[in-house]
C-alpha cells in the first residue's frame, strides 16, 4: 500500500480552507493509502501563541481530525512533539538546506514583504522541519493545499541532494494538490487566501463556527457586478471561490452548478452555498461534540505516537549512520 503523509498547524481554529484543501482529502485517502496525519504543533510556535489558547486549539484540532472522519484504526494520528525524531532530523535537514533555498520560499518572503518585524528564526527554518516531518516516514504522496506545494518541492530537492551525497536514504515524495479547492479564498477579500491568521474573522469560516454565523459570512461574501454565476477567477474571484466551496463539498461539478443558476441572482446562489456549508459544519460539529464527550483524544494520540515513533526512530538511525554521526550499534 502506498503511503501518504500530511499535517496541519493549529495556530488557531481549523478553517473551511484547511478542511477543503487538506483534511477532507486525508479522510478520502485513508481507505486506499497508509495515511499518516499529524498535528504540526512545533510549526505553530514559529509565531507566538498564547499557551492556554494553544492547548485548547490543539485539543480541538485532534477532535476535528476525528470529527471530519479520520479513523484512528486506519490512519496514524499524532502530535509532532510526541515524536522527538522530527526535531532531530529537522536539525540535520537544516544543515543540508542552503540559505538561498530558504530565501526563495514565498510564504516567508510574503511576511518579510509585509514589513513584519520580529520574525523568528524558527519561521525562517520552518521548511527544514517540514522536510524532516515528511522524509522521516518515506511517504509516496503529500496531500496539501496550493500554498504548501513549494515546501514539498523544496523537500524533494533536499532529499535528492541528500541521496546523492550520502547514498539512497529517502524516498522522493510527490505533492498532491487537487484541482478544485486547493486555494480557498477569503470571503471578504477574494484576492487573499482564507486564513486562520487573518485579522478580521469575516472572511474566514471556522469549522466550529455556529451555523448562523457561517451562513451570515457566506451571505455577505464579496462578489462583483457581473450579475451572472460563472467560473472566472480573474473577473469574478468571489463567485468563483463560492463555486469552488460548493463543488468541493457537494461533489457537484462546477459547470453543473453554474448551469442551474443560469439567469438567477447572487442572493439565491449564496443561499444554496450557505446551505451546503452549514450542512457539512453541522455534521462535523455533531461528531466533534460526541468525541469531546467520549474523551478519546489522549488514547488516540498515544497509540498514534507509538506507531509513528517506531518508523521515525529507524529512519533517523539510518540517516545518522549515513552521515557518520552515529557510531553505536542499535
Ligand atoms: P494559515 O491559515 O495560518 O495561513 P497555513 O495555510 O499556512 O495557515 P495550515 O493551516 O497548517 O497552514 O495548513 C494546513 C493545510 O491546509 C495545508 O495543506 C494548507 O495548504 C491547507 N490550507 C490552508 N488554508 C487553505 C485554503 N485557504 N485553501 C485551501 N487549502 C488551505
Ligand atoms: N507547513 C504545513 C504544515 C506541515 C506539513 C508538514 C504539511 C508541517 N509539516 C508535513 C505536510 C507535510 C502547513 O500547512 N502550514
Amino acid at each position: 500500500m502506498k503511503r501518504m503523509l500530511s499535517g496541519i498547524k493549529p495556530t488557531g481554529q481549523l478553517t473551511l480552507g484547511n478542511y477543503i484543501g487538506a483534511l477532507k482529502n486525508f479522510v478520502r485517502y485513508q481507505d486506499d493509502y497508509e495515511m499518516i496525519a499529524f498535528i504540526a504543533n512545533l510549526h505553530c510556535i514559529t509565531v507566538y501563541q498564547e499557551p492556554q489558547e494553544l492547548k485548547k486549539n490543539l485539543r480541538d484540532a485532534v477532535a476535528l481530525y476525528l470529527a471530519c472522519g479520520l479513523d484512528p484504526k486506519k490512519a496514524t494520528i499524532f502530535l509532532q512533539t510526541d515524536v522527538l525524531e522530527h526535531a532531530q532530523l529537522g536539525y540535520i535537514m537544516a544543515c543540508n538546506t542552503y540559505l538561498g533555498e530558504l530565501n526563495r520560499m514565498t510564504q516567508f518572503k510574503d511576511k518579510m514583504a509585509k514589513g513584519e518585524t520580529n520574525l523568528s528564526a524558527g519561521l525562517y527554518t520552518y521548511p527544514t522541519l517540514m522536510s524532516a516531518d515528511i522524509l522521516i516516514y518515506d511517504p509516496d504522496y503529500v496531500p496539501v493545499g496550493e500554498d504548501q506545494k513549494q515546501h514539498v518541492e523544496l523537500t524533494r530537492d533536499v532529499a535528492i541532494r541528500f541521496n546523492h551525497r550520502y547514498g539512497d536514504t529517502f524516498k522522493i515524495p510527490e505533492p498532491l494538490v487537487q484541482k478544485v479547492g486547493a486555494r480557498i479564498m477569503s470571503l471578504s477579500d477574494p484576492s487573499k487566501k482564507m486564513s486562520k491568521s487573518e485579522e478580521s474573522n469575516k472572511g474566514c469560516i471556522y469549522l466550529l463556527d455556529e451555523p448562523a454565523v457561517a451562513r451570515k459570512k457566506i451571505m455577505s461574501a464579496v462578489t462583483d457586478n457581473e450579475a451572472h454565476v460563472a467560473f472566472d477567477p480573474v473577473k469574478q474571484p468571489g463567485i468563483s471561490n463560492l463555486l469552488q466551496i460548493h463543488s468541493s463539498l457537494s461533489n457537484e461539478p462546477i459547470e453543473s452548478i453554474t448551469a442551474r443558476f443560469e439567469g438567477k441572482g447572487y442572493g439565491e446562489f449564496k443561499k444554496e452555498v450557505a446551505e451546503v456549508v452549514v450542512a457539512e459544519l453541522e455534521k462535523i460539529q455533531a461528531n466533534y461534540r460526541a468525541i469531546i464527550a467520549e474523551n478519546q483524544i489522549e488514547r488516540v494520540l498515544e497509540e498514534g505516537a507509538a506507531k509513528a515513533r517506531s518508523i521515525a526512530a529507524r529512519k533517523l538511525n539510518k540517516v545518522q549512520r549515513r552521515i557518520g554521526i552515529e557510531i553505536r550499534k542499535r
